[in-house]
């Protein structure tokens, strides 16, 4: 060995995140967590999936469901995401997390489980389905993040709780079971946590949302989205200011600070004495100009479904053997038999 000082390479800190392939990913989507993902792709090393598994929770028509994973998965790419950088790959193409999600939920306590809101709110929305998964759907999203030993999970406000369950389950299993797991911290960024329904500001937007008109999916065309703006629900004061009261323009002043990246007080500085529709129509101008090279990206990646195949592939191999390896680390430490 030589006696001369190794420098210290510092380990980028680790990434991981996860979108349900359930429909069009809605604008919600991409300021709460997509857009950030790709922010964060090169500073942090980032490991991204399609959660297949956690979609089937809620009925999904299997020819439909098909198509949508692969949408998804280019849409990643689509918003600008590097498969040279960052780690891509879809949920079920990688064994152990079913595997894990198993041991897991035998550390997760019924009590936790029935406090979860998503839980409470998608009950209620598919009352003649409330199956086994859509309850432990959380044990399922542990072994997502907790496989990759992650620092942070980028993602949008309404997933803080789920995030906070990871948590209390890797600390669990950490005491009981002997250090194995990275207790990853959510990452949340205050632009764009919570976008809300066009329809009714106080809900958030929503992909799975019956009407139409209440969200603006990344392949929504430009006319489209210049639509679903000027019908957007407001008030009647007709002063472009954010406050109290005012929760639909709000959100509207929200969507178009995410994205031209002025404070509110710039927006407002920037319609006063104009009225509602102008604003309007300029967010929808705004989101519009964000939008059209994603569609036109992800058009280009949906033409070669072989190349998008075989970036599939990679994805899952190399996120089998990093999953695989804290797999056997969490059944060593369990006292499954392993043979040496
Ligand atoms: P569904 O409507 O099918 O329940 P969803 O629209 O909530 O789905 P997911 O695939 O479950 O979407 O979420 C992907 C990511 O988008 C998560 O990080 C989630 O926090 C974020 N997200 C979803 N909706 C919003 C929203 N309205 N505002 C900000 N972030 C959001
Ligand atoms: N539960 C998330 C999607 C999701 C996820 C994850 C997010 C599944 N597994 C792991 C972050 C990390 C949702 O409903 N938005």
């Amino acid at each position: 060995m030589s006696d001369i000082q190794q420098p210290t390479i510092e380990r980028k800190k680790r990434v991981l995140s996860c979108i349900q392939p359930t429909g069009v990913p809605t604008l919600g989507n991409y300021f709460g967590a997509l857009r950030n993902w790709v922010k964060m792709q090169d500073e942090f090393d980032c490991f991204y999936a399609v959660a297949d598994l956690h979609a089937i929770t809620v009925r999904q028509d299997p020819a439909k469901f098909r198509q949508q994973i692969m949408e998804t998965f280019a849409l990643l790419m689509a918003i600008g995401l590097d498969p040279e950088k960052s780690l891509l790959f879809v949920q079920s193409q990688v064994p152990a997390h079913a595997q894990l999600s198993w041991l897991l939920s035998c550390c997760t306590q019924f009590g936790e489980l029935s406090r979860m809101t998503q839980f409470k709110d998608k009950s209620a929305k598919h009352a003649d389905n409330i199956n086994l998964g859509l309850f432990s759907y959380p044990t399922l999203m542990a072994a997502d993040i907790l496989l990759y030993q992650p620092e942070y999970v980028p993602v949008g406000a309404d997933q803080k709780q789920h995030c906070e369950l990871t948590r209390n389950i890797a600390e669990r299993f950490n005491s009981i079971y002997g250090n194995t797991f990275v207790v990853p911290e959510p990452y949340i960024m205050k632009t764009g946590a919570r976008v809300r329904s066009l329809q009714d500001p106080t809900k958030k937007m929503s992909k799975s949302d019956e009407n139409v008109n209440a969200f603006i999916s990344l392949k929504d065309d430009k006319d489209t989205i210049i639509r679903k703006f000027r019908r957007a629900v407001t008030d009647s004061e007709a002063r472009v200011y954010y406050g109290e009261g005012k929760d639909g323009i709000n959100n509207l002043m929200e969507i178009y600070g995410a994205i031209v990246g002025k404070t509110m007080q710039e927006i407002e500085q920037e319609f006063e004495g104009k009225g509602y529709g102008d604003f309007k129509s300029a967010v929808g101008e705004a989101v519009a100009g964000e939008l059209t090279p994603i569609q036109e990206r992800l058009q280009t990646l949906l033409g070669d479904k072989a190349q998008l195949e075989q970036l599939m592939r990679t994805g899952a191999e190399h996120a089998s053997y990093v999953a695989g390896r804290t797999l056997a680390k969490a059944q060593k430490k369990m006292g499954f038999y392993q043979f040496k």
